[in-house]
């Protein structure tokens, strides 16, 4: 007899699929993004030496209620992607907080490390009370999953998985998700009044769905991509946002296109009249290096701080940054995996068998986000005149309250796999102690 669950397909593999389809979905929306990938193919395949797909890592969505949250949540997790990380906007401006459904098991990031960075919009922040509650009836009346892409989540949640028709279906329907509306559910005056309040609650509330609104391939070298973007003539933020350029890539370095002005159709608005514009959709390149624990991370705002605070070039500040792995390792600033290399010898302890190279340590790529970057990405694709910090408390459990479960701390996954690696790479060498000695 054929188990149920050896007809399933797994949730990595799904995501693989969906991926693909919101690259295909989007660069056909947005043109300029396959410039940019080209732009990006280019590069990777001149450092590598290898044909490059310019394959995306993640994107970005804004859901406007708890209800949307939860709904998008339980549409990723059938994707085996799940809620790692807070990042709290509000204190930048930007009336939003945020987590990013990823992939967090080793073998899940390898098959396909897509993940979708997930604000919600948080209305409450919109002073003008009028059009808050304007705002709230407009989004109570919208749904942004169909009943029968909710009916496929209520399937796998039940029977533990999606067969191979039911996935191919979840796919199409997810990807209707986050396409693009060229029409928006409100008329013109509400967009203009939304618009007043903050581009970005004119970008949740007024249209049909969380379309997706960047998608990012990864580069090898940023740098080069941004000099191309330039010498391309796309219209490129000015800066990377996260760490200056260094011989031992850290945490996430990123840039971006700046976001079109798209055409749209108020509602109630004669089809054949001149449209109104829109402009929240973008390209954007990441470049990941080695995560860092929370002393790192300590370290790494400290340097950002030096640089924001003092006018001091990126690289000054950065000079208290320790830039080779072994001196970060040793100094507890960054995560590694460390893996046996098969030759015998009788160290059992860790720092003795680096030493004898009989275990190598290597960098854990960092999956995560940074939220000075995000809110230097938001910045950069918003009309700038809409920052006006917000003294609002951020709210962590507010946020898993609408998802439905617990944010898991992107710190804890990557000590767990630095412990399991440790342990794997000391019993292996305890392995081959044994059988040295018998
Ligand atoms: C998300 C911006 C944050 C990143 O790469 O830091 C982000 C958004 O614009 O909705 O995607
Ligand atoms: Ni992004």
């Amino acid at each position: 007899m054929v188990r149920p669950d050896t007809c399933f397909v797994s949730p990595d593999v799904i995501r693989r699929r969906f991926a693909a389809a919101m690259s295909a979905m989007y660069r056909d929306e947005v043109p300029l993004y396959t410039t940019l990938r080209d732009i990006v193919a280019e590069v990777n395949e001149a450092i590598t030496g290898e044909p490059d797909a310019a394959v995306e890592r993640h994107g970005a969505i804004r859901v406007g209620t708890p209800a949307e949250m939860r709904a998008i949540a339980r549409l990723f997790a059938v994707m085996g992607m799940h809620p790692v990380g807070y990042y709290d906007l509000t204190p930048v401006g930007v009336p939003v907080h945020s987590t990013a459904f990823r992939p967090v098991t080793a073998e899940g990031l390898a098959i396909n490390p897509f993940r979708v960075f997930t604000s919600l919009l948080r209305l409450e922040l919109i002073e003008d009370a009028a059009l808050r509650a304007a705002a709230e009836t407009i989004l109570a009346g919208r749904t942004i999953v169909s009943a029968e892409t909710l009916a496929l989540v209520d399937r796998a949640e039940a029977q533990g998985g999606l067969d191979e028709a039911q996935a191919e279906a979840f796919v199409a329907g997810a990807l209707e998700v986050f396409r693009w509306h060229g029409t928006a559910r409100v008329d013109g005056e509400t967009y203009a009044r939304l618009l007043g309040s903050h581009r970005l609650v004119a970008d949740v509330v007024a249209f049909g769905g969380p379309h997706i609104n960047h998608l990012t391939p990864h580069t090898h070298d940023i740098d080069r991509v941004q000099a191309e973007m330039a010498a391309r003539g796309l219209p490129h933020k000015a800066s990377i946002e996260g760490p200056p350029r260094r011989r031992t890539a850290i945490l996430l370095r990123q840039t971006s296109f700046s976001a079109l002005a798209e055409p749209f159709v108020p509602a109630g608005a004669d089809p054949a009249s001149e449209p109104l514009r829109h402009t929240a959709r973008f390209g954007e390149v990441e470049q990941r290096g080695a995560a860092l624990t929370p002393r790192g991370r300590a370290l790494y705002d400290q340097c950002l701080a030096t640089l924001r605070n003092e006018g001091t070039s990126p690289d000054e500040a950065f000079a208290a940054f320790p830039d080779d792995f072994v001196t970060l390792r040793r100094n507890g600033l960054a995560y590694a995996r460390y893996v046996a290399t098969g030759t015998s010898g009788g160290a059992t302890d860790l720092e003795e068998a680096l030493d004898r190279g009989l275990i190598v340590a290597e960098p854990i790529l960092y999956e995560d986000f940074l939220p000075v970057s995000a809110a230097g990405i938001f910045r950069s694709n918003l009309a700038d005149d809409d920052y006006s910090a917000s003294t609002q408390a951020s709210s962590q459990a507010e946020l898993e309250a609408a998802i439905g479960r617990a944010i898991l701390d992107p710190f804890a996954l990557y000590q767990a796999i630095e412990d399991a690696s440790r342990e794997a790479a000391l019993a292996h060498l305890r392995g081959s102690v044994a059988l040295h000695e018998t």
